[in-house]
Parts: C-alpha cells; sequence; structure tokens
C-alpha cells in the first residue's frame, strides 16, 4: 500500500457507504410532502409570469419577460398543455384560468401552417383531456375542429401525414416524415374516435402508424426519416431518439388504451430488436446507441435526454430489470453533468449537445420505476433531478432553459411541456398513487391522461 494512501482508502469508503445509504434511507411522508409542495409551488411561480407577461400568447420567454407566440396567431399552447397538471395538483385557481382562457379565447380557424404532431401532442392530447376531466363539453368541440383541420394531413398517397398543414386551407407540406410524427397521433386521434363515435380518426390514424410498421427492416429497426408519398426510407438511422421515439411509446400505449392487439404485437416485434440491437451495457449503466437500420452496425454512441423515456417504457410494458439498468444510466447522465445535457458521448464521457430545455423524460422513467419497484432510490433520485430544476433554472418570472449544463448559462424559453410534462411527473413521483391511477388512465406522451377504454 502507497504511503498516505489509507486515509484516502477510508475517505473513498465512507462516501460510497454514504450514497449508499441515501440511495436506500427512508424517504419519510414528510419529505414527499415537502416535494410535493415546492412542485406545486414552482407551477405557481411559472403560471404567474405567464400571467404577467404573456398572457393569451403561446408561452413565456422567461428572460426577456416576453410573449412567444409559435406560428401567426397564438393557439394557447401554455394553458393547453398545463391545465391537467394544475387540476392535478390540485392548483384550483390556476386551473380555473387556464380553463376561462381556452373556452374564451381559443380558435383554430386561423392563418397558421402547423407541424401536425406538435399540435396533435400538446393540444389535441390536452384538449382531449380537459374534456375527460372536467366534462365541460366545449373542450370536445374545440377537440374535434382541431383534429378535423389535421385531417388533411393524412392526404398523401400512402396515407402517412405530411409533416405540416394548414389549418385553414388544408394545404399540406413536407412529405419526408419521420416514425415519431407518423406514429404519435395514434392515442389523440384514436381517443377522438372513441368520444365522438366517429372511426375516420382513428382509422387514418391506425394506418398510418401501421405503414410504419409494415415498412420496417428485416431487424425490426425503424429509420429516421421516411418518405410519405413513396412509403421508401430516405434515412437509415435507428435508434430510440429524437424522430422515432414515441412511434414505440405510442405503440405500446393504444395497445393499453384501445386494447387493439395489433399494437402489442407490433410493439413486442420492434422491442426484441430494441433490446439486441440498441443497448449498450457499461459500467454506468445500460446507454442507447445508434444502428444501422439495415445491417445492426453501430453507427454513433450518443445518449441524451430524449432517450432517457426508454427506461420507464421499457419498464411499463414488463421488463423491470432492464428499465432499472437503463435508469441507472439516465441518473448517471443527469448527476455526471449536474442537470443532463441533451446529448452525450456515454463513450468519450463528454457532452456533444450542452443545452437543457426543461425536459422531462428522465423524471418521467423516474416515475415509472418508482410506481413499478417502490425502490426508495427513485425517490431520491427524483429529489435529487427536481431540486436541480429548481437551483439551476428558476428567474424572477419562471423557469429557464440552460444554454449550457456546464455553465448554467440560461436561455429564453419556458417549453409548454414544462407545465404538461415535466412539473407533473415532479409531482406524481411524490405524491399519493391515488392522484393518478395507472388502472385507470394511459398518459401521452405529453404526460396528457386519457381514461383506457373499456373492453368490449
Ligand atoms: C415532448 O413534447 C414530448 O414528450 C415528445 O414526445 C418529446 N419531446 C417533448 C419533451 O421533451
Amino acid at each position: 500500500m502507497l504511503k498516505g494512501s489509507l486515509p484516502l482508502i477510508i475517505l473513498v469508503l465512507f462516501s460510497s457507504m454514504a450514497v449508499f445509504a441515501q440511495k436506500d434511507a427512508k424517504f419519510s411522508e414528510e419529505m414527499k410532502q415537502e416535494m410535493c409542495a415546492k412542485v406545486k409551488a414552482a407551477a405557481q411561480h411559472a403560471w404567474q409570469g405567464y400571467k404577467q407577461y404573456a398572457w393569451g400568447a403561446d408561452d413565456l420567454k422567461p428572460l426577456t419577460k416576453e410573449p412567444k407566440t409559435w406560428y401567426k396567431k397564438s393557439m394557447l399552447m401554455t394553458p393547453v398543455d398545463a391545465f391537467d397538471t394544475f387540476t392535478l395538483l390540485g392548483l384550483t385557481e390556476e386551473a380555473n384560468e387556464a380553463k376561462e382562457l381556452i373556452l374564451t379565447k381559443l380558435d383554430f380557424n386561423v392563418d397558421n401552417d402547423v407541424q401536425v404532431f406538435e399540435i396533435t401532442i400538446r393540444l389535441l392530447a390536452g384538449l382531449i383531456t380537459a374534456y375527460e376531466l372536467d366534462g365541460n363539453k366545449k373542450f370536445r368541440d374545440l377537440a374535434v375542429d382541431l383534429a378535423n383541420r389535421l385531417l388533411p394531413a393524412f392526404n398523401s398517397p400512402t396515407g402517412m401525414p405530411y409533416r405540416y398543414v394548414h389549418l385553414q386551407t388544408g394545404k399540406t407540406r413536407d412529405g419526408i416524415n419521420n416514425p415519431a410524427e407518423i406514429g404519435t397521433l395514434m392515442m389523440e386521434f384514436g381517443k377522438l374516435s372513441k368520444i365522438t363515435g366517429n372511426n375516420t380518426y382513428y382509422n387514418a390514424a391506425k394506418k398510418a402508424m401501421m405503414l410504419v410498421y409494415t415498412n420496417r427492416s428485416s431487424l425490426n429497426l425503424v429509420g429516421e426519416q421516411i418518405d410519405v408519398e413513396t412509403g421508401k426510407w430516405v434515412n437509415s438511422r435507428s435508434h430510440i431518439g429524437a424522430y422515432i421515439d414515441s412511434y414505440y411509446e405510442y405503440l405500446y400505449k393504444s395497445w393499453l388504451l384501445f386494447g387493439d392487439i395489433d399494437f402489442k404485437n407490433a410493439f413486442e416485434t420492434h422491442n426484441r430488436a430494441i433490446k439486441k440491437y440498441l443497448i449498450s451495457k457499461t459500467k454506468n449503466g445500460w446507454f442507447m446507441h445508434q444502428v444501422d437500420m439495415n445491417t445492426g452496425k453501430m453507427i454513433g454512441t450518443t445518449y441524451g435526454a430524449l432517450e432517457a423515456f426508454y427506461a420507464g417504457l421499457c419498464a411499463f410494458a414488463g421488463d423491470i430489470e432492464t428499465g432499472r439498468q437503463i435508469q441507472e444510466a439516465n441518473y448517471y447522465m443527469w448527476t455526471r453533468f449536474t442537470i443532463e445535457p441533451e446529448e452525450f458521448d456515454f463513450v468519450a464521457d463528454t457532452i456533444t449537445s450542452a443545452y437543457y430545455i426543461l425536459r422531462p423524460e428522465n423524471l418521467e422513467s423516474c416515475f415509472y420505476l418508482y410506481r413499478l419497484t417502490g425502490e426508495l432510490k427513485y425517490l431520491w433520485q427524483g429529489k435529487v433531478m427536481v431540486e436541480s430544476i429548481l437551483d439551476h433554472c428558476k428567474n424572477e418570472v419562471g423557469f429557464a432553459s440552460l444554454k449550457n449544463v456546464q455553465t448554467f448559462e440560461k436561455a429564453n424559453s419556458m417549453e409548454s411541456f414544462f407545465f404538461g410534462e415535466t412539473l407533473k411527473y415532479a409531482y406524481l413521483i411524490f405524491a399519493p398513487e391515488s392522484v393518478l391511477d395507472l388502472s385507470k388512465v394511459v398518459l401521452t406522451t405529453e404526460a396528457h391522461p386519457f381514461k383506457i377504454e373499456k373492453k368490449n
């Protein structure tokens, strides 16, 4: 033994014991309540900023204290994404303010050329949940009007949707789409069919989604971009990150929501391939890498904030052990940099994209793993992640994205999914299970809970 190394060994031993002890230490009811109170205060703070500086706009720009509108006319992204979160958090006054704004001001007869995926997951889903939670038929009518204006997007030679559609003219553009933007319409359009009795929405979304599935490679993987006019892949990168992620999520969740066996079969086929080709087992946890969809050859080792969702999905779909290992990697990514970066190379252990835009996926997986295992370490993980967001992203009027997680320099954006998802998962980790019963609802990709349809 080197002279003087004994104190160091003792120190390392004690600190690892401390980490181990913290992971398994009791997390009292008072601590859970304290975390819930912190999240509620954060939601109130962010809403206050929106009310004061961006009322009626899509989002608040928290650094310049200005409203942000995505397209020509605001479509109230923040209030629609936030309404059900306020309701679940018991923030009745805030929920009523959001509701009043939506029901008096939201109008889809506007000169907006919109991205079908974003408008579906944030607005259509938010309105459907608002209808199921609140019962006011105006929410349903708004959802139906919006879906009817989005439907022309499916008028391509294959039936897979174009990426953009004009809400007044139905004019479409951008036929180079991707699995996430094609498949992540199924829960919303399908649910609307169940609510209205009109199967047009379900059928259009299912046809499009199953076309992605039938075009899968011989390895049962999908690529990053597909031409909706020819049905040919134009980018064969395969992974579980941006442009693909929620396609897999919606196959599983559409099975849970509708009980349609086609979704289950497709998910299981893909999920076997995901686990076979996309996982890298490292000492820091199991990360997910990039391969070519046709050969399975590894072509990249970047992992990031978006990929983090798969730990929760995989566990929720029955493979808790794989979910657990991937959540180790998720938590490593978070704590390695204090807050997770958008992307890092898990082999070089260096950041490749340094921003953090208040994304929820790491908390989302932590929530599912806690619900499924009851292990206290997920409460501790949740506490660390939530507190680092509160510490580093809060400013005087809301919560700001970070330009760089290494310098903590803030960026002028507070995405509506911070209300819809990040705050909701942050709260649900610590809240009693009765606040959200996973045997009765399925959370959409934007964390809007949809009631599970009764089996026939
Ligand atoms: C959300 O809009 C949805 O979760 C989507 O599926 C992926 N990106 C954001 C949050 O990061």
